[in-house]
């Protein structure tokens, strides 16, 4: 972030201009100091944007019917071998730029504290539907792996593939810190169903449907998303243009 004050103690140093002996009244001065302020104030406005909470509903809101999209059932003989055995030694591994890897199994995500959240799930392809949401925010795993002071995005790793490409999705630290970014494990008070990603999927409230990565197996921190996978930062974004920031 532009440091304000570093600013005006770097101008207030420098040799007056125009041979004024008091800056306030040296226009230049006071032209940079407004832009510094507008800058700052426009940098502040975006970060608090960012940060905005994501509306949350009633119990009375919540859709009858949440339809599943995408995948619905990872066809992979690793899911299908978890899913048989009820995700007894399944782990969901944090890696990457962190300073303490871990691997989490299914138990160990379910006890630690958990956020519930009743919002609005807004798809591209055009429906919407209100779920209730629960699981640890994001930021409690990161906080515990120590995130490393080079990582920069959060990439999400699936166990189901499109074709010949895993499902893949990323966001960045201001949504990955957000407080209503949460890896549900239950919805609508039930475990996590395969239909919606079990047995964990991540919730990003201020982004369309595809971002939503269901059956999440990795979280891996990175400096930049350029080689992972097509570059593009999701497997939508690789193959079929979809925007990377898809704030809603
Ligand atoms: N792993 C994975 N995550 C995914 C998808 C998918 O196909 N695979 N589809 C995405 C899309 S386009 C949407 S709209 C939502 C659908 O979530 P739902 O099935 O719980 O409604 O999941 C998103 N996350
Ligand atoms: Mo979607």
């Amino acid at each position: 972030m532009i440091s304000r004050r570093r600013l005006i103690g770097g101008l207030a140093a420098m040799p007056l201009l125009g041979g004024c002996d008091r800056l306030g009244e040296n226009a230049e001065f006071r032209g940079l100091l407004y832009a510094a302020e507008d800058a700052h104030r426009l940098l502040q406005r975006t970060i608090t944007d960012r940060n905005a909470l994501a509306r949350e509903y009633r119990e009375r809101d919540m859709s009858p019917v949440f339809r599943t999209n995408g995948t619905r059932m990872p066809g992979t003989a690793d899911y299908q071998r978890h899913l048989a055995t009820g995700f007894a030694d399944w782990r969901l591994i944090v890696d990457g730029l962190v300073e303490r890897p871990l691997a989490l199994p299914l138990a160990a995500l379910r006890a630690l504290p958990y956020r519930t959240q009743i919002t609005r799930h807004d798809c591209v392809e055009g429906w919407s539907a209100i779920g209730k949401w629960h699981g640890p925010p994001l930021a409690a795993l990161l906080g515990r792996a120590r995130l490393r002071p080079e990582a920069r995005y959060i990439v999400f790793h699936c166990a189901d593939m499109y074709g010949s490409r895993p499902y893949y999705e990323s966001i960045d630290l201001v949504d990955a810190f957000h407080p209503q970014t949460i890896l549900a494990w239950a919805m609508n008070n039930r475990p996590l169903d395969v239909g919606h990603g079990a047995p964990v999927r991540l919730r990003v409230e201020r982004q369309l449907g595809y971002k939503h990565a269901k059956y999440v197996m990795r979280v891996e921190a990175v400096a930049s998303l350029d080689r992972v996978y097509g570059g593009g930062g999701g497997l939508w974004e690789d193959i079929a243009g979809y925007e990377w920031y898809a704030g809603i």
